[in-house]
């Protein structure tokens, strides 16, 4: 940790293997990073059992998520790799702020009432509490900058009003000085591929809990599966990609080309003008196997090589466990619990 650096924190849940939303829209953009901040990435597992998963599975996924953060480029000699549920602080802040959150304002959050609405009568209460847990991941370690997708920007919001409220409540540390509690996090998003939409419906955005074959690529497909998700992808009646407002499904292909070769968007789309979709699918299905291939075996090889996963994880959590257990006992102080 060097503390004239400024500090990046992002995360993915382990919730089956990652996608190419969460590479191209979060976890690729991540790698610029490692030079110039103090970074923490995690597998947020406390997150994911937010609806219903398989222990096993979890536990896999879990392992998969920073075997994905490495292979994606992300070196645990850069960056502190961990898991969530290995650090106690972040459940225990999480509560604190729970208790200074409003039911309002996390009713407001769109995720939820998408989310709750798969759940009939009986919504968990974590999906609605999810945005606080989040707030505490991020606040716990001074947070400056969270790179995401589109989608967290409205969790982001709340994580920032919950800072600026415990700020103001508890303005005073231990020794009555004035300081703020926490730092106000920013969000980082990427400019291309922040918002990568479902392959079968692209009016929703691609998302692990898909229910839906072939809505979601991801980063342990086979060669052949990618190639089959593109080649079915929803696009519209059309036949040709127009020059001028393309449908969202054929913007959406040529977003994902775009993003994985680093080019703007308006250049790939001209290569595409006048010709039929057919192209398009089968180009961008052919860059999707030549990045991906890479990570996936090399996901594969950590995976295979236990022992210095869970080195990794373990070294993780020692750094993650100390930093966030300062600031949750300067909490605790100011909140006037007796601490430690
Ligand atoms: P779920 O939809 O099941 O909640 P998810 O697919 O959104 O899961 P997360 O683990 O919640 O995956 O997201 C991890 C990161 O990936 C976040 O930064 C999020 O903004 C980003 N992300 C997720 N989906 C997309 C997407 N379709 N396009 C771009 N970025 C995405
Ligand atoms: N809610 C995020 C995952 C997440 C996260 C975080 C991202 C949990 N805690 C802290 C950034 C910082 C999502 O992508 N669904």
């Amino acid at each position: 940790m060097n503390p004239s650096k400024k500090v990046v924190l992002s995360a993915v849940q382990p919730t089956n293997s990652a996608h190419i939303g969460n590479y191209l829209g979060a976890i690729k953009n991540w790698i610029p990073y490692l030079e110039l901040y103090d970074c923490l990435f995690f597998a947020v597992d406390l997150h994911s059992i937010t609806v219903n998963q398989d222990p096993t599975e979890l536990r896999e996924n879990t392992y998969r998520s920073i075997a994905t953060y490495m292979a994606c480029g992300i070196d645990p000699a850069k960056a502190t790799l961990f898991v969530q549920s290995q650090v106690p602080a972040h459940a225990e802040l999480a509560w604190v702020l729970t208790c200074n959150s409003s039911m309002g304002e996390l009713s407001r959050m769109t995720q939820y009432k998408d989310k709750s609405q798969r759940h009939g009568t009986h919504i968990p209460t974590g999906l609605f509490t999810y945005p606080v847990l989040m707030a505490a991941d991020i606040l716990l370690y001074g947070t400056h900058l969270v790179p995401v997708g589109e989608d967290q920007k409205q969790h982001l919001e709340l994580a920032r009003d919950l800072a600026e409220r415990m700020n103001h409540r508890y303005p005073k540390d231990s020794a009555g000085v004035e300081s703020p509690l926490f730092q106000i996090p920013e969000p980082m998003i990427a400019k291309v591929g922040a918002r990568v939409m479902s392959l079968q419906d692209p009016a929703l955005k691609m998302s692990k809990s898909d229910p839906s074959p072939g809505a979601c690529v991801f980063l342990n497909d086979s060669d052949k599966e990618i190639e089959k998700k593109f080649k079915r992808a929803v696009t519209d009646s059309g036949t040709e990609v127009p020059a001028e407002n393309p449908s969202p499904g054929i913007q959406n292909l040529i977003q994902i080309q775009a993003s994985f070769l680093e080019e703007p968007f308006e250049k790939v789309h001209s290569r595409y003008i006048g010709k039929q979709y057919g192209y398009l699918k089968v180009d961008t299905a052919s860059v999707a196997v030549e990045k991906i291939r890479p990570i996936r075996t090399e996901i594969d090889k950590i995976l295979n090589d236990r022992d210095y996963l869970t080195k990794v994880i373990r070294k993780g959590q020692e750094t993650a466990a100390a930093r966030a257990e300062k600031v949750r006992n300067e909490v605790y102080k100011r909140i006037g619990f007796i601490g430690q």
